[in-house]
């Protein structure tokens, strides 16, 4: 597993850090997501052989947020 911090913004509630936070643990892959509010960040832990960065990126977006 790989972990990594990604900075997110956009996010102005706690409903936001819902969306933020399911969009990512949607992604196959995935196995852990915390979402903070505060520090406008996102940490993923992930299997690296299913998920690249750039799909977090995308999962992010399409969630409609913005990846610093
Ligand atoms: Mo809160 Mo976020 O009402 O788009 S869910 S601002």
């Amino acid at each position: 597993m790989t972990i990594t911090t990604i900075p997110v913004q956009g996010m102005t509630c706690s409903g936001c850090v819902n969306s933020v936070t399911k969009a990512l643990t949607a992604v196959e892959g995935v196995q852990k997501v915390e979402v903070s509010l505060e520090q406008n960040q996102a940490t993923v832990t992930f299997d690296e052989s299913k998920v690249t960065m750039a799909n977090l990126k995308d999962a992010i977006e399409d969630a409609g947020y913005d990846v610093a």
